[in-house]
């Protein structure tokens, strides 16, 4: 098939699964058509069937601020109208979703290609309250052939929050690991780590990650040397920095900003921490669990459809830290049983979370829509 894919080409989950969504097509035979501002930053370069096009933003004068969404729908028209793609798939609602059904309708019908929606969290849980984005989303989700979210919970909350009572699929995120330049030994050597379990973080540090919480947990975990702290930052650690000092951690975290060898530190971790407020699905979480080690998260959200309590890494339900504290000492205390937990939460990515569990179920989607089958009602 011939695919278009429009996503968020920096740091973040959203851009990081389309990613791995279009070079998996790619692999399988599909052409596939990114679409962006930017190219996406873990997109590979030269690789058959994988083609970047980038949308060009004008700042006019009489803007007061710059417009992406026509820019993008007419890219997006254009492309599909010259590689006469059979599909859109447009990941986050805004403003992706809304240009492609802009597109689609500037095309005669015969060039329409149909779009894909995948909702990946705050485009319904934080913009789907904003009286300012509701309605254009809703109005996207309709005018979509499909429509797929990350989470189950995800799903529940677009029915609560947007009221939308279309079809919609539940097709769970995937992870792809690279191969690590630098072995486990040489990464935890240069991390100056002694016996220290090593804790790990990623994410983009927006306020919903809650990092507050995350350093107040890491500065009651007992005893102090007996672990230090990762953080590969999406985005700049500088407003946390005074906070890493107060709490005495300086020399117990250790922070990245916005790493591309992901792997590394993966492969030389001991123990995921996450304190996000909500998340729909925590990629972050599922590339911890393919490389074997088990995560602490707080029970919101989709993270109990990704983590198992006990089984595949600890759900606490608890915000407060001293509570994800213990759950965390738990782990270090007891590396037979965070091992034994690591090497199930592995076991459970490779069977539901692999690109081999997930991608095929894209793929029907996308036959689907194409052979023009109207989704049966669930
Ligand atoms: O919706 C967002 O907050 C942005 C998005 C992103 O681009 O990082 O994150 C969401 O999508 C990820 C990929 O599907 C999920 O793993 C994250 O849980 C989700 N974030 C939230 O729900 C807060």
């Amino acid at each position: 098939m011939k695919i278009g894919i429009t996503c968020y080409p920096s740091v973040g989950g959203s851009g990081i699964l389309a990613t791995a969504l279009g070079e998996e097509l790619a692999n399988r035979g599909h052409q596939v058509h990114f679409i962006s501002y930017e190219r996406p930053f873990r997109l590979p370069a030269n690789v058959p069937n994988l083609h970047f096009h980038p949308v060009v933003i004008n700042d006019y004068q009489l803007f007061k601020y710059p417009d992406y969404t026509l820019p993008l729908s007419v890219k997006l028209a254009e492309v599909s109208r010259d590689y006469q793609l059979d599909l859109l798939h447009m990941h986050y609602a805004v403003p992706h979703a809304t240009a492609a059904i802009l597109a689609r309708d500037m095309l005669p019908p015969a060039l329409q290609p149909r779009v894909v929606t995948t909702l990946h969290g705050t485009d319904t849980t934080l913009l789907g309250h904003d009286p300012g984005y509701r309605p254009a989303i809703h109005h996207a989700l309709q005018n979509s052939d499909a429509v797929t979210t990350v989470s189950a919970f995800l799903q529940a909350e677009t029915r609560r929050v947007l009221g939308f009572d279309g079809p919609m699929d539940v097709i769970h995120n995937f992870f792809v690991p690279k191969a690590p330049q630098r072995s486990r030994a040489e990464v935890r050597q240069a991390l100056g780590l002694q016996n220290e379990t090593l804790l790990f973080h990623s994410s983009n540090l927006r306020p919903l990650k809650r990092i507050d919480l995350l350093l107040e947990t890491v500065a009651r975990i007992h005893p102090r040397e007996s672990f230090k702290l990762v953080i590969l930052a999406g985005s700049s650690f500088a407003p946390f920095i005074a906070r890493v000092q107060q709490l005495g951690l300086a020399d117990r975290v250790v922070i990245f900003e916005n790493v591309s060898n992901i792997e590394e530190y993966l492969q030389a971790a001991d123990i995921g921490l996450f304190t996000s407020d909500t998340e729909s699905f925590c990629l972050s979480i599922l590339e911890a669990m393919f490389f074997s080690f088990a995560s602490v998260a707080r029970n919101v959200g989709g993270i109990p459809e990704v983590i198992q309590h006990n089984e595949t890494g600890l759900l606490v339900d608890s915000a407060q830290p001293d509570a994800l504290a213990r759950a965390v000492e738990s782990l270090i205390a007891h590396p037979v049983r965070r091992q034994a937990l690591g090497q199930l939460a592995r076991k459970r990515a490779q069977q539901f979370f692999s690109a081999e569990a997930i991608v095929p179920q894209y793929e029907l989607l996308y036959q689907r829509v194409c052979c023009g089958e109207k989704m049966p009602p669930r």
